[in-house]
């Protein structure tokens, strides 16, 4: 059988909402030589926007919401070291201090989990600070830990429009300028990060790892 069908069975496995299947069909694509990132990027991740799309139509409830993520949490939870090994890391090069969040009223924590793991395994200092999390706390942790990024997260559309109050709490406080700001989550876009003054959008985590790259390239060429 071909990488391309196991990935199809994860996709269905996890849609029908069926863990075992869905960790045998995990542990078959590592077998066959596929990527921690590719499995959590590719099914995992459009069987979710497939579940999100059964829900709207109603024909997924929050149950099936709450145990689809609950099945995503426990392949993570198995592919977590894997991802941390794939990353090739640093090296030498200068560590960030990344500060991220689900912002304000949302708690949708998979994605930003994903994104916090291959930050910090690529060698950054990252401060995860959870979901939920108000634009003071942003701007504490910011001040507390010296940060170079802020990262923030939102899947819903009214939580989404919270971000830009958090960039203008960090004019606020004089910080803006010293921190590079990237966000992401379902709920936005490039355009719409443009349009809250962030720095950068990425559509997933492995975009978001690649920016913060180039951010570090950036600050190394300016230090
Ligand atoms: Co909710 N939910 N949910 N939900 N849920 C969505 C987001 C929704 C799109 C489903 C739908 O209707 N189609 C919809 C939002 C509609 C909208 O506003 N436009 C929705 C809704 C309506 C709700 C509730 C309001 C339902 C209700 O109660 N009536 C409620 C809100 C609760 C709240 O937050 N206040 C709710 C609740 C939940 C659960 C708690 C049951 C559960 C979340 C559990 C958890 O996270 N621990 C849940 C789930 C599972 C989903 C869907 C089905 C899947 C989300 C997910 O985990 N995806 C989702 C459907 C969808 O997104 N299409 C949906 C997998 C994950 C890997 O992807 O998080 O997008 P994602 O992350 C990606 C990228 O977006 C990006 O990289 C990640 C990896 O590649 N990324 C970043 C994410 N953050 C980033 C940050 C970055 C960079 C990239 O830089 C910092």
């Amino acid at each position: 059988m071909g990488l391309e069908k196991v990935f199809q069975e994860i996709y269905q496995c996890l849609i029908d909402l069926d863990r075992d299947c869905v960790l045998e069909g995990v542990k078959k694509a590592l077998d066959m030589g596929a990527s921690a990132t590719s499995i959590l990027l590719e099914p995992m991740s459009r069987a979710m926007n497939e579940i999100g799309r059964l829900y709207e139509e109603g024909e997924y409830f929050i149950a099936e919401l709450i145990e689809a993520a609950s099945i995503f949490k426990d392949v993570l939870g198995m592919l977590e070291d894997r991802l941390v090994r794939e990353s090739k890391g640093l090296g030498g090069a200068r560590r960030l201090t990344i500060v991220i969040g689900t912002v304000k009223g949302d708690v949708h924590d998979i994605g930003k989990t994903i994104v916090a793991t291959m930050l910090q395994a690529q060698g950054h200092r990252v401060i995860d600070l959870g979901v939920d999390v108000s634009a003071e706390k942003f701007v504490e942790a910011v001040k507390k830990y010296n940060a170079d990024v802020v990262g923030m997260s939102a899947l819903l559309t009214t939580t989404a429009r919270y971000m830009r109050e958090i960039i203008e709490k960090l004019e606020e406080e004089g910080l803006r300028s010293r921190v590079f700001v990237v966000v992401g989550g379902a709920a936005t876009s490039r355009e719409f990060a443009q349009e809250i003054g962030a720095d950068a959008w990425a559509k997933d985590a492995v975009e978001a790892v690649k920016l913060v790259e180039e951010f570090v390239k950036r600050v190394r060429g300016r230090r």
